[in-house]
């Protein structure tokens, strides 16, 4: 039977609109393509945009060789990155999450559009503005954030919220395959990792989804947020979690759990 790629979005963000946990997609369907998983999350993008949020970028996840030998996977996966998703402050309010953790991020802020195909990492550093330091919540809707590949890019890779940091850097003012980052929760450091974690090349991982994007006619935009990845394990964010990302050359990024 043909996957009803529209359910299975509502199906998704129900689960967000209630915030509770849902059993896994493939655990009731007999087969979900990568195609369908992607359809799905395309459905469940156009479910909140209908509701009046806009695109504030995109992003990749298990671009680390740890996470994806974690899922069992040796490619990437993507998703977007909704405008409601980007905090501006600190503070990440968890009322509205299931059981989020947080990650660091490496993130690039476009200066021009990127279409693929044939994208290469120094065209993703010539048509980046600046580098930011960031923090992903990951917020899986699924049941004790377990799930198959499908069903991972089918909920949007996990996405929920991403605090971006104030202090950017030239893409070409840095190694970013060096830069190092140090990810802290309640001031114990919980992984340490350089850019190069980021299979070997953070600007080569955003080539990777511009890449993607480009065999669906689509393309990565002027003035988006994109995230590389994260290349130290997600931790737990919890009320009171003050979690600090901190990167060479771009200063301290730290948010903190309130209820
Ligand atoms: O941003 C990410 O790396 C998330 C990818 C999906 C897997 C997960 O939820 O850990
Ligand atoms: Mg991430």
């Amino acid at each position: 039977m043909p996957i009803d790629h529209s359910f299975w979005a509502r199906y998704l963000l129900d689960g967000v609109d209630q915030r509770r946990e849902v059993t896994a997609i493939t655990a009731q369907v007999d087969e979900l393509s990568i195609d369908d998983a992607y359809a799905i999350q395309a459905a469940l993008l156009e479910l909140q945009l209908g509701r009046g949020d806009t695109l504030a970028g995109a992003k990749l996840g298990l671009t680390s060789a740890a996470k994806q030998q974690q899922m069992g996977v040796n490619e990437p996966v993507y998703g977007w990155l909704p405008a409601s998703s980007v905090l501006w402050d600190g503070y990440v309010d968890l009322s509205g999450l299931i059981h989020p953790r947080c990650e660091p991020e490496i993130v690039f802020v476009l200066a021009e559009d990127l279409a693929g195909p044939g994208v290469r990492a120094g065209d993703v550093l010539d048509a980046t503005d600046t580098v930011v330091g960031g923090i992903e919540i990951i917020d899986s809707r699924y049941e004790a954030f377990s799930f198959t590949l499908p069903d991972v890019i089918a909920d949007n890779t996990s996405a929920a919220r991403v605090a971006v940091g104030a202090v950017g850097i030239g893409p070409r003012d840095v190694d970013l395959k060096t830069m190092g980052c140090e990810f802290e929760i309640d001031g114990e450091v919980t992984g340490t990792a350089t850019g190069a974690a980021l299979l070997g090349d953070p600007a080569a991982c955003v080539a990777m989804l511009a890449n993607h994007l480009g065999k669906h006619g689509q393309k990565l935009r002027a003035g988006w947020l994109v995230l590389a990845g994260a290349a130290t394990d997600a931790q737990p964010l919890n009320d009171g979690t003050v979690a600090t990302a901190r990167y060479d050359h771009l200063g301290p990024v730290t948010i903190t759990g309130k209820v």
